[in-house]
């Protein structure tokens, strides 16, 4: 069934190694109704954003545990510690792609730089134009969640979310935000666009949680 030691991802940045991640290497394969495809379709909702490096910048909003905001610009985030991962991508619309290389900035990262204020439970991860997704603060220090930057040892494209995109193997790809341009600390779980849109709040593959009428009721802000 799951293939536990199959590409366990690699980790090369000295800020990969957090005391939240995970032991067991997370797990590979197929999930439940899914099937395989090969390579990476464009998927996405609104149009793709334009980059200007001179005017682009990451911000670490809400509840750092500092009360400052966080802005990186261009230059800034390029100099962060780098990793590669090696992950399989899981579409909620039922495809997946195993094994698909990335390059960036462990998210981990984004954690140790900027502290979270210890109320903090969950993040959301904001894109140009207004998309959103949710995560439990967890996911950012599993050690494959990745603010990628390359995919497949190129930068990525601008349709794969040129200059940077999250990458969340843990959770169906929708939470995967590309053109990322915002990390929000909340200290109390708030749904983002595709999770107020009929999708699971959790959006575990592996647990099939594709749509929000399967939630129980602890695991999600109520709709
Ligand atoms: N900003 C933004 N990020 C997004 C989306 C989107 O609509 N907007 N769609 C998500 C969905 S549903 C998927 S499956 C992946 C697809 O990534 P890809 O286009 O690189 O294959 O991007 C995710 N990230
Ligand atoms: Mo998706």
């Amino acid at each position: 069934m799951r293939q536990q030691d199959a590409g366990a991802p690699r980790l090369g940045a000295p800020g990969a190694a957090s005391p939240g991640r995970r032991a067991a290497s997370p797990p590979r394969g197929l999930p439940p109704g899914q099937h395989l495809q090969d390579g990476l379709p464009v998927m996405h909702y609104g149009p793709v954003p334009a980059f200007d490096p001179a005017t682009w910048d990451l911000r670490v909003t809400g509840a750092t545990a500092s009360g400052r905001e966080q802005r990186w610009g261009w230059e800034d985030f390029r100099a962060l510690p780098r990793a590669e991962v090696v992950a399989d991508f899981h579409c909620v619309t039922k495809f997946s792609v195993l094994a698909v290389r990335w390059s960036g900035v462990p998210a981990a990262e984004v954690l140790r730089v900027v502290p979270p204020a210890a109320a903090v439970t969950h993040v959301m991860v904001w894109a140009d134009f207004g998309y959103s997704a949710n995560l439990p603060v967890e996911a950012l220090r599993e050690p494959d969640t990745l603010l990628a930057t390359g995919c497949g040892g190129q930068d990525l494209t601008p349709e794969h979310g040129f200059p940077v995109r999250l990458v969340v193997p843990s959770r169906y790809g929708w939470k995967s935000v590309k053109w990322v341009r915002a990390i929000e600390y909340l200290i109390g779980d708030r749904r983002g666009f595709w999770e107020l849109r009929g999708y699971h709040n959790n959006a575990d593959p592996w647990r099939e949680q594709r749509y929000s009428y399967q939630e129980q009721p602890d695991e999600a802000p109520e709709l």
